[in-house]
């Protein structure tokens, strides 16, 4: 067997041993294997819109769209189709190829809330765009209406590792991500699933999580990594800045884990150097959310996105719509 076959056995020592090896060892192995699967000039971008903002009743420690937290955040009910679209336009034209709605939603509730945002996704995929979305917990039918509508991938991350999900999160189970994440990959949907990091974890929780993923068999198709973006009002707001080389070993882990998924340098960007992010992508990340806002906090932007990849040579990578 070699270092690039798919592999779904892996255990947390070996997850740990790659992660830790010398810096220079590790980017010629994350650079070989992704180089083996993938263009590494291209790069997915994904451009991300808050169809549903704020009073969440889970308390998810990191998100300053809880109802547990004091968080500066305006709230606003479910979006019009028409807006929702308009702004797909708009992230098409400036280059991105899927398109992300996020509800801040413990789960989807039928009715006509779930209506408008199949609706929505429909739209999207209309517009020749890759579709995602993220609505918290689903049952059978509602990932099979979502497949119906044509989405694309369903983001639904797991965050951290299983011993260290209650530090972070109490009002859900990892059994209950893990339940959901099975019904979208029995519907058809492909997953987008991943997680953060600085949330004052150890590297150990970090191959925790990586070893549940790179498990999964099929390997989900995007893996978002997240730095944290710390807000003031939620408990992780005094959370240190991860070190960025961590960023670059948890992104190199994840592709060489993943060979052919797509792993996604997420939120945090603002934050970091062009020199930060050329590592990542050197590492093997070729997926960004483009565009000036995540869900709720900033974002680089396309001018200053544009200018990276200039001096990076870089190239938007092809939308996959049929
Ligand atoms: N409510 C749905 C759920 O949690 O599945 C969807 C929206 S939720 C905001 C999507 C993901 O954003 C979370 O799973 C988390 O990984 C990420 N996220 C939220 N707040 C973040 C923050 N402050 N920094 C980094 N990532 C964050
Ligand atoms: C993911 O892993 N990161 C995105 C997307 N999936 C939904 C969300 C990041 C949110 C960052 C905090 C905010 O803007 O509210
Ligand atoms: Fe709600 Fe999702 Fe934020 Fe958790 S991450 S509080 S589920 S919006």
């Amino acid at each position: 067997m070699s270092y690039t076959d798919i592999r779904n056995d892996w255990t947390a020592e070996e997850l740990r041993a790659i992660h830790d090896l010398p810096f220079t060892e590790l980017i010629f192995q994350a650079q070989t294997v992704h180089r083996h699967y993938n263009d590494p000039t291209e790069i997915q971008q994904c451009t991300l819109l808050s169809i549903k903002t704020g009073a969440c009743p889970e308390d998810c420690g990191y998100c300053p769209q809880s109802a547990h937290h004091n968080t500066e955040l305006e709230k606003e009910p479910l979006m019009e189709v028409a807006p929702v679209l308009e702004a797909a336009r708009e992230a098409k034209e400036s280059g991105s190829t899927r398109f992300c709605m996020g509800a801040a939603w413990r789960e989807v509730k039928d009715g006509p809330n779930f209506d408008a945002v199949l609706e929505m996704v429909q739209g999207v995929r209309e517009l020749g765009m890759e579709a995602c979305c993220t609505l918290g917990m689903l049952d059978d039918s509602q990932a099979e209406r979502l497949a119906e509508a044509g989405l694309t991938a369903y983001n639904h991350n797991l965050d951290t590792s299983p011993d260290y999900y209650d530090k972070i999160i109490t009002t859900r189970t990892y059994d209950d991500r893990l339940e959901t994440l099975q019904r979208v990959r029995k519907a058809g949907v492909s997953l987008c699933c991943g997680g953060i990091v600085g949330m004052g974890e150890e590297i150990q929780h970090r191959i925790g999580m990586l070893e549940v993923l790179a498990n999964h068999d099929p390997h989900p198709e995007s893996v978002p990594i997240n730095a944290l973006v710390p807000v003031a009002g939620t408990p992780l707001e005094d959370q240190p800045p991860v070190d960025p080389l961590e960023m670059v070993r948890m992104i190199a882990t994840a592709r060489i884990a993943m060979p052919q998924s797509r792993v996604r340098l997420s939120a945090g960007r603002l934050e970091m150097s062009d020199e930060t992010q050329a590592l990542c992508f050197l590492a093997g990340a070729n997926s960004i959310f483009a565009g000036d806002k995540l869900l709720t906090t900033p974002n680089p932007g396309e001018n200053r996105d544009e200018q990276l990849f200039a001096k990076l040579g870089l190239k938007p990578m092809p939308a996959e719509v049929s």
